[in-house]
């Protein structure tokens, strides 16, 4: 077929579109103020690492130490059939562990599947916030009592939930702020999009956390987009994109701490993208050897979050041999007794199957339900 020469806008009666911007329009909101900087925000080994306070940094290696510790162990079980599965944080403990201590007691967290870590170091009790990957059909714990949402399988469906009791607590007139964590390819899903759009437009209090850890299971992030970085995302929603080390505990507590801050007091959202690697594979049941290269890991195993922590601790004198001892050994107290509790069989009811489903059973399920009761009853006499 020959190609035609004319332009669209040349044939015969074809309109030409050209968008007029009304009178009044002009930007609501300036968007350089809202720009990421170019490279991730550092504190440690830098001259902003004086002014983090010591008691800070001391908690932040003690819960590293400890975080590393459940990591393995967690991985551990899931090699002996106590786990289900296990989406290990090794790398990015950094990430976990400030954005737990960034909030306050009253704030919720709404975690992904990944950040078991978070709700243990906001005083989730280690083995409940282990329920759901063990394979148990609840979460474990309250979310109400510890203001920890259950942990999240489907991507991204925790920012919107993040969003909707950040923005009623406000309307309440509650100063609670709600932190959601979501990974790098959890940023490719509407919820991201319908997520921080409805922030913005109500300037609710939430500060999302994106783990930018390099890969979505094998899917690296140039495949997952093409934006300059996950930060620069927030422009369009209108709020501040941030971009933060997050191998370095200080910088991650120091941005998710300001953001919260700003989120309470009436500030509104904002987004923070944390530049991580995740170390061990996706989960137990993935072999990252087939997408990725040992020589990128060990590039990674040389910015470790515990090491540029304690380094900097050791340079300034603020830890000695005793205390990197004392963080290891109750790590390893805390192991011990993960592996004890997590060893227990639990003690299940299979009725347990009926409940919590429907306010009413239907017919159907009561009769089924008469049927397991008999046949457990029959059991329980012939033993
Ligand atoms: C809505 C939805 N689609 C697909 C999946 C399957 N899935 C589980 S984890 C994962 C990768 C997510 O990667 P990322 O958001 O970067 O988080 P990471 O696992 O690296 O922490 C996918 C696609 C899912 N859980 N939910």
């Amino acid at each position: 077929m020959r190609k035609s020469s004319m332009s669209v806008q040349e044939l015969p009666g074809a309109t030409v579109y050209r968008p007029t911007p009304p009178p009044a329009w002009r930007p609501r909101t300036d968007p350089a103020p809202l720009l990421p900087d170019p490279e991730p925000y550092r504190v440690l080994g830098t001259k902003a690492a004086g002014a983090a306070d010591p008691e800070l940094l001391r908690r932040l290696y003690r819960e590293l130490v400890r975080g590393r510790r459940y990591n393995a162990q967690a991985t551990a079980l899931t090699k002996q059939g106590r786990l289900a599965v296990y989406p290990s944080s090794t790398g990015q403990e950094a990430c976990e562990v400030a954005a737990a201590l960034a909030l306050e007691e009253r704030d919720w967290l709404f975690p992904s599947y990944r950040d078991t870590l978070a709700a243990v170091a906001r005083g989730l009790d280690p083995v409940e916030a282990l329920t759901l990957l063990r394979g148990d059909w609840h979460t474990g714990y309250d979310p109400r009592e510890h203001r920890i949402a259950p942990l999240c399988t489907p991507l991204a469906t925790q920012l919107p939930h993040a969003v909707g009791l950040a923005h009623a607590a406000r309307l309440k007139g509650d100063d609670v702020v709600a932190l959601a964590m979501v990974g790098d390819g959890g940023t490719s899903e509407g919820d991201f999009h319908e997520a921080l759009n409805f922030a913005a437009v109500w300037q609710a209090p939430v500060v999302f956390l994106v783990q930018n850890n390099g890969f979505a299971i094998s899917v690296p992030l140039a495949k997952q987009t093409a934006a300059p970085s996950l930060a620069h995302k927030a422009v369009g929603y209108g709020m501040p994109g941030r971009l933060v080390d997050g191998n370095d505990a200080a910088a991650v507590h120091e941005v998710l701490a300001d953001a919260v801050a700003r989120a309470r007091r009436g500030g509104g959202p904002t987004l923070i993208e944390a530049v991580t690697y995740r170390i061990d594979a996706h989960t137990n049941a993935d072999d990252a050897t087939r997408y990725r290269g040992e020589s990128e890991v060990e590039t990674w195993r040389a910015h470790d979050p515990i090491r540029l922590l304690e380094r900097e601790l050791t340079e300034r004198g603020l830890i000695d041999e005793d205390g990197v001892k004392a963080a290891a050994d109750a790590a390893e107290t805390m192991a011990a007794k993960l592996r004890e509790r997590m060893n227990a069989d639990p003690v299940l009811d299979p009725m347990d199957l009926f409940e919590h489903v429907y306010a009413e059973q239907t017919a159907q399920l009561r009769e089924q339900a008469a049927q397991l009761r008999a046949e457990l009853d029959a059991e329980g006499e012939t033993r």
